[in-house]
């Protein structure tokens, strides 16, 4: 039996718990969202350090305000449970499988899996796992990269290779954000029907426009966050940094566009890659992974119970 298995038997959270939540708002039986910390970088090729991020992410957490201003209301009260991190392996295929089994663990207790990267090679095991519960679903790439490769320095599950795979599954995929990717991987653009790429370029002409693009998603929805979404001035701390990219409140315009209009299943939020004695880094990635759980609980899941906003509650 995995540790994972004999966990959640047990209904332990251990810590580091996100933000430091008491058991009340942190145990397994408690939450509704479970964050599945996965330290692996076993595929990156310029800046290794991803491995770093998900114990980034819950280090910088505690020094997160409870209170979301834009949704005046405190999200933590769904219940957030931090799996122990899963043990790496050097294999990426491997190690896709195991993040496979970890999300349907949290997907058979009917909870909310968001994953913490890691290197973007992780992603094809969770979308894998929520297939398996819901058929071929829509996943939404932020990412500065196409990741179209059919392989990548002799693997078929590099993070250079993920967004391919995830069309394999026989998913649909939108991307947003990208401005760097191959001839083949914009001829890959053009021709497929499952594929939907906005550039950067092209949102930072017509934002408005580029939301419209969502619109191209169907059924359940996965949301993968490859921080170098993000311009580097805002995220510097990828592994493969990228100019030109996304700002802080056009990241949030999307992520929340899409939880008001679909029904999200799962997300992540990888490539982390932290840069010693610089915290505005980890602390953007640990608040954006939780505006996902605010959105998530404002949107898709139970309200959080002292929800301020009067206004919603008179009605
Ligand atoms: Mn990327």
């Amino acid at each position: 039996m995995s540790i994972h298995e004999r966990l959640l038997q047990e209904g332990l959270s251990l810590p580091p718990t996100f933000a430091a939540l008491p058991a009340e708002y942190s145990s397994w039986e408690r939450a509704q969202v479970a964050l599945v910390p996965v330290p692996y970088d076993g595929t990156a090729s310029y800046r290794p350090g991803a491995r770093r991020g998900p114990s980034a992410i819950l280090e910088a957490s505690p020094q997160l305000e409870l209170y979301d201003e834009e949704l005046q209301a405190e999200p933590y009260r769904v219940g957030i449970a931090t799996l122990p991190p899963l043990d790496a392996v050097i294999d990426p295929e491997a190690m896709t499988r195991r993040v496979e089994q970890a999300v349907s663990l949290v997907l058979q207790s009917e909870k909310f899996p968001i994953v913490l990267g890691g290197d973007h090679s992780i992603t094809v095991g969770a979308v894998r796992a929520l297939a398996e519960r819901y058929g071929p679903l829509s996943v939404l790439q932020l990412d500065a990269h196409s990741d179209l490769r059919k392989e990548y320095q002799g693997s078929r599950f590099s993070h250079a290779c993920v967004a391919r795979r995830i069309l394999e599954l026989g998913c649909s995929l939108v991307q947003l954000g990208i401005r760097s990717l191959t001839r083949e991987d914009a001829e890959l653009i053009r021709q497929q029907e499952a594929l939907t790429t906005v550039y950067a370029h092209e949102l930072h002409r017509d934002f408005k426009g580029a939301l419209g693009a969502l619109e191209r998603l169907r059924g359940p929805v996965y949301i993968s966050v490859d921080l170098d979404v993000l311009d580097p001035g805002v995220m510097p701390a990828v592994g493969t940094p990228e100019p030109g990219g996304l700002g802080w409140y056009q990241l949030l315009a999307v992520l929340r566009e899409a939880f008001v209009r679909y029904e999200v299943v799962g997300c992540d939020v990888v490539e982390l890659c932290p840069i010693e004695g610089m915290v505005a880094p980890d602390f953007t990635a640990a608040r954006l992974v939780y505006k996902l759980i605010g959105y998530w609980a404002a949107f898709q899941g139970q309200a959080p119970t002292n929800s301020t906003n009067k206004k919603e509650r008179s009605r």
